[in-house]
């Protein structure tokens, strides 16, 4: 229940009203500002492409191309990366959308009955 009294009420008693009742004073809103400077940023996952005997060299170019936004050059030469090294970086994102590509990429080979996987960690 809030008391409304008007000044002159107010004026006029002897009753002390108490400050939470009192109309704000200029420059309270009554919202706590946050006074914070720091910005916090996000952890990073690197997507992960392993290398496998099978998964033709084209179709990991095609994967890198539509999933990781990468060029015809820059694709060719992570594939070459992998094939030789065992796995590489296809990209590196944020969580969600690290798991995404993930997602995206070992649905995509296994429609396409190849072996390619692609997996995260944390960059
Ligand atoms: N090693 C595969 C081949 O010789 C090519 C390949 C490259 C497969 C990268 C997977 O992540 C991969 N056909």
């Amino acid at each position: 229940m809030s008391i409304c009294l008007s000044d002159e009420t107010r004026k006029m008693s002897k009753t002390k009203v108490p400050k939470s009742i009192q109309p704000e004073s200029e420059g309270q809103s009554g919202l706590e500002v946050l006074d914070r400077t720091e910005t916090k940023t996000p952890k990073l996952f690197a997507v992960l492409l392993l290398n496998d005997d099978y998964t033709p060299m084209d179709f990991v170019v095609l994967v890198l191309k539509r999933f990781f936004a990468k060029n015809e050059e820059e694709a060719q030469a992570i594939m070459l990366d992998v094939h030789k090294k065992g796995r590489g970086i296809a990209g590196v994102y944020t969580l969600e959308i690290a798991e995404m590509k993930v997602m995206q990429t070992n649905q995509f080979s296994q429609m396409n009955h190849h072996p390619l996987k692609s997996t995260l960690r944390e960059a």
